[in-house]
């Protein structure tokens, strides 16, 4: 064992809190003593956030703006010359003309964009990277009429606004204060009404955006779940909802600059340190059309595979194969559904992508297992560090890595400015970072996951660490890969001794012997600050050209400890082979490797749908990947704040979206594990995951958890057809699945900013436990007993719930309150163990009567993996007037038949019920007719032929 100092900062950073001490080496066999990254090469120059500064200069106070001039109309809008009116230089050198064209996209789009009339040293964000939304219908005329948006302007003092046409009311509006467009800060305002509802801005966990004070700052960050802060993806949208109006609008400014959001009592001032100004304004009117307009435009999620919903399993510290294999064993056992087993960075040989531990995990074993999890219709999905490492040239069998020495050969590394190769490090130690606008790197690329698979046939990639994560400042490798393999410049994987809250109550012996300790390291540190970017110039730290880079003058309110950039990422002045510097494109580094994945995916499983589930995200990375929630604690507050990370994930495309159930760092108990397994059922990602070093989660670990699991995985997979449905709904349309109660009643402000409830697709309600030492919780039901009716998902029963009132619900541990929208009709089939066993059983159809007696809903099947679907299933059911219709169009046959049909809302026992014309079996309890036995009607599949239920 090697013995290190334990770097506070850098373990909390990764949110591998209270280790202790054990070695990162994997190969503890071979006895090598190994090199450490040196810690100072981890500490960055300490800056002070310009938001936290009270002698910054607002540069709304201080800048002068501009003049437009030279104002024509073009067919779909204008263009005019912004003059600057004196320069000011705040944070950077002002430009002094600018190019404004302002096009009318669609009725429902419009487009201001800004930038300099000379655009040396500005980056111009390629549309081949990130796509842009385009001109609906002819680029030579418009009818302006049409438009439900309005840009209007004032010429002098050059300000702007957006009016909906409608209504009259200023959507944005940039008067009084000044546009200030420099090479290093870019900023407008806009004024917001009081009391403002807003939300987008990701990724971050946050609570509402609609308080005055917060900042969003957009950078993306390697660094575990700061609460309000930057973390891993960067969404540069939000959402306006305005209840006076009763309208929603959205903003996208597309770039993919380092930016800052700062809301204040009636205004919104968004900064950006380089880029230009291309912003899109989204007229909705409701919030979920405002949805479905950006992200159509951004990209459509990807259409996940079917099996992606079934039950996912992982956890940091399978140490070997065998661990995979008792844990594969153990669900069956215990009966427990497991559709995937993942595997984290523990089967790496040394932590080296592409390869798997000769040891711990042989190729003839780890083939073996995999061969007989497939056989069982199970999948597996590995993960994949962002970072390459580099081999030590003066040791032969360190030297023998060919990933690195083919993709140095095609030259897609990144690059200092000078040219040399840029070497951070990361868990194998000194490390390279794969450069996607290289021209070879795609080749190399899938010629690299071609032979892993061929070796290890994974089902779907797990990308980890792409913000991209760097542990060290700058390119401290340089210089010092000879001394690899190096172990990380802090500790992982000790004993973890946290425990959730709670835990003292439900276990109050353990936690008499680890308070005390817990109590020993909770410690704060307040950075004392070196630099600051406080007023014009005061660091002297302006540059023409592109400016300073690494330590620009505005300084953003990053979430890792010292704030500096290159802080757990790779240095801003890291260089693309184009030129291009991370700069101004650190934040699509995660989604370009995930085109990346995607595409290397589809030269192995040629039409299939690659499963990607990928850390850092983009506007538009949806489409090629769903996302997990990062490091998250194993505690009450982070299993609540999945639910607004969820809803904000959905309004930036990404669906397909959970966290780690059971929480990540810290120890899990089975009282949260229970209703976190309960909870994370109903998200359409689904997986449990655990650091290294914390106890043992897996469902099977506690009798209660077991048990919990087993009755809400039941739901769950019993809802495959219905979430499936929903699965495609979001491909197509760009909805979320796990939708807000204010986007789903959107002219109440009272259901604003709801998050302790979820609607999954419209026609099911969750209301979780989200809190310790309770049997019941609370949740709000809009429009029942008024426009809308509730029926509990056990009972059947209807819920004789208040419009407005905050309902009290019984929720024994074991039980996650479900309830079902009336009006709704949800395809269901008998749960199996697997997916394709699910798939393999018959359906079964509930229909929820809203006041009128009506209901609808529908299905959508297909092969569940196809890339280019040819035959697919489409099922309206209509319930109206005592009767369901349900008519189908498609090729694509089930040859499974319809078993039952559940009918909530009866007011009176029927005489009789009726299928086509066959008198059938059903009963009737609690106004509800249960009609079983129609499998006999339905010999040739459920929906192979229309029919029509009567009763
Ligand atoms: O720096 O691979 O978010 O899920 O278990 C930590 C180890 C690296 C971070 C991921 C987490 C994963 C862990 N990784």
């Amino acid at each position: 064992m090697i013995f290190r100092d334990l770097i506070k900062s850098s373990v909390v950073a990764l949110g591998v809190t209270n280790s202790v001490l054990e070695v990162a080496s994997s190969t503890s066999s071979s006895g090598d003593s190994r090199a450490t990254v040196p810690n100072d090469l981890t500490l960055g120059v300490k800056q002070v956030p310009n938001i936290l500064n009270d002698t910054a200069v607002d540069a709304n106070q201080e800048a002068k703006g501009y003049t437009l001039v030279n104002v024509t109309s073009t067919p779909r809008g204008l263009t005019g010359i912004l003059e600057l009116k004196e320069a000011t230089n705040i944070y950077g050198y002002d430009f002094d003309h600018l190019n404004l064209t302002v096009t009318y996209q669609s009725d429902k789009r419009l487009n201001v964009h800004i930038e300099p009339t000379n655009l040396t040293d500005v980056y111009i964000l390629p549309e081949d990277l990130v796509v842009k939304p385009t001109i609906e219908g002819d680029v030579n005329s418009f009818n302006f009429e049409d438009s439900d948006l309005v840009f209007q302007y004032h010429s002098d003092d050059f300000s702007f606004e957006v009016v909906r046409a409608s209504t009259g009311e200023v959507l944005f509006s940039t008067d009084g204060n000044p546009l200030v467009f420099s090479n290093q800060f870019i900023q407008f305002n806009t004024t917001l009404p009081k009391g403002y509802a807003i939300s987008g801005l990701g990724e971050s966990i946050h609570g509402s955006l609609s308080l005055p004070g917060t900042v969003k700052t957009l950078f993306a960050n390697d660094v575990g779940d700061p609460i309000d802060g930057n973390i891993y993806g960067v969404h540069p949208v939000y959402y306006d909802q305005r209840y006076n109006s009763n309208t929603t609008h959205g903003v996208y400014w597309r770039t993919s600059a380092i930016q800052e959001v700062i809301f204040e009592e009636q205004s919104l001032t968004w900064r950006a340190l380089s880029g230009v100004i291309d912003l899109y304004f989204f007229s909705g009117p409701d919030p979920k059309d405002v949805i479905q307009q950006y992200v159509s435009e951004i990209g459509l999620p990807a259409f996940q595979p079917y099996w992606a919903l079934g039950y996912h399993q992982c956890r940091w510290g399978y140490r070997e194969i065998e661990d995979l294999e008792d844990v594969v064993t153990n669900f069956k056992n215990f009966n427990i559904p497991l559709e995937t087993i993942w595997s984290d960075i523990d089967y790496m040989d040394s932590y080296k992508d592409f390869t798997n531990d000769p040891h711990r995990y042989p190729t003839d074993k780890y083939q073996d297992f995999l061969d007989k999890l497939h056989k069982n219709n199970q999948h597996y999905v590995p993960i994949f560090d962002a970072a390459i490492y580099v081999p030590n040239p003066n040791n032969e069998t360190d030297n023998d890595y060919t990933p690195f020495h083919a993709g140095n050969e095609s030259d897609i590394f990144l690059k200092n400015p000078d040219g040399s190769l840029y070497i951070g490090a990361v868990w194998p130690g000194y490390t390279a970072f794969p450069d996607f606008l290289a021209n070879n790197t795609q080749d190399w690329w899938n010629e690299m996951f071609k032979e892993w698979h061929d070796r290890i046939p994974f089902d779907g990639i797990w990308s980890d660490m792409n913000e991209v994560s760097s542990f060290c400042v700058g390119s401290c490798g340089t210089g010092r890969y000879f001394e690899n393999p190096a172990d990380p410049p802090f500790l992982v994987g000790g004993e973890v001794t946290q425990y959730p809250s709670g835990f003292n109550v439900s276990n109050s012996t353990e936690w008499k012997s680890i308070s005390s300790s817990i109590a020993a390291t909770a410690t704060t540190s307040k950075p004392s600050p070196s630099s600051s970017s406080a007023s014009i110039d005061s660091m002297n730290t302006l540059l023409p050209g592109k400016g300073n880079i690494n330590y620009p003058p505005y300084a953003i309110n990053h979430a890792q400890g010292d704030h500096d950039l290159a802080t757990h990422a790779v240095s801003p002045n890291a260089t693309h082979a184009d030129g291009t510097v991370e700069y101004d494109i650190h934040n699509l580094y995660g989604f370009l490797q995930e085109k990346a994945i995607h595409a290397a995916l589809l030269e192995i499983f040629p039409n299939k749908r690659p499963f990607i589930i990928a850390r850092s995200t983009f506007s538009g990375a949806g489409h090629y990947m769903g996302h997990w929630g990062g490091d998250n604690n194993a505690d009450y507050d982070m299993m609540y704040f999945s639910i607004p990370q969820a809803f904000s994930m959905g309004l930036s495309g990404i669906p397909f979206f959970g966290v780690d159930v059971c929480g990540f760092n810290g120890n899990s108990d089975a009282e949260l594990c229970s209703r976190w397994m309960q909870l994370g059922s109903f998200f359409p990602f689904y997986r449990n995951h655990n650091v290294l070093g914390a106890i043992s989660q897996e469902p099977y670990v506690w009798s209660s958890v077991a048990d919990a699991t087993r009755t809400s995985m039941a739901i769950r997979y019993l809802l495959l057809p219905y979430y499936y449905t929903l699965l495609h709904e979001s491909h197509v349309t760009g909805l979320p699945i796990l939708r807000s109660l204010s986007w789903q009643f959107p002219y109440e402000k009272k259901y604003n900013g709801i998050d302790n409830q979820l609607f999954v697709g419209d026609a099911l309600i969750v209301t979780p436990v989200l809190e310790p030492g309770v049997n019941k919780t609370k949740g709000v039901f809009p429009g029942a007993g008024v426009s809308e009716v509730y029926y509990d998902w056990y009972t059947h029963e209807k819920q004789d719930f208040r419009n407005g009132k905050n309902e009290t619900l019984a929720a024994p541990l074991g039980h996650i309150p479900l309830h079902v929208r009336g009006g709704h009709i949800l395809p269901l089939q008998e749960p199996g163990y697997t997916v394709a066993e699910s798939r393999e059983n018959p359906f079964a159809l509930l229909v929820a009567l809203d006041n009128e007696g009506n209901a609808s809903g529908k299905l959508y099947l297909d092969d569940g993996e196809s890339l280019e679907i040819e035959e697919s299933l489409y099922v309206d059911f209509v319930a109206h007037s005592k009767s369901l219709t349900a008519s189908s169009f498609g090729e694509y046959n089930v040859s499974q038949p319809l078993a039952n049909i559940t009918i909530l809302g009866v007011e009176k026992k029927p005489k009789q019920v009726e299928f086509e014309d066959s008198k059938v079996k059903f009963s009737y309890e609690n106004s509800t007719i249960f009609v079983t036995g129609l499998e006999k009607y339905t010999k040739e599949g459920a929906f192979a032929k229309q029919f029509t239920l009567t009763w």
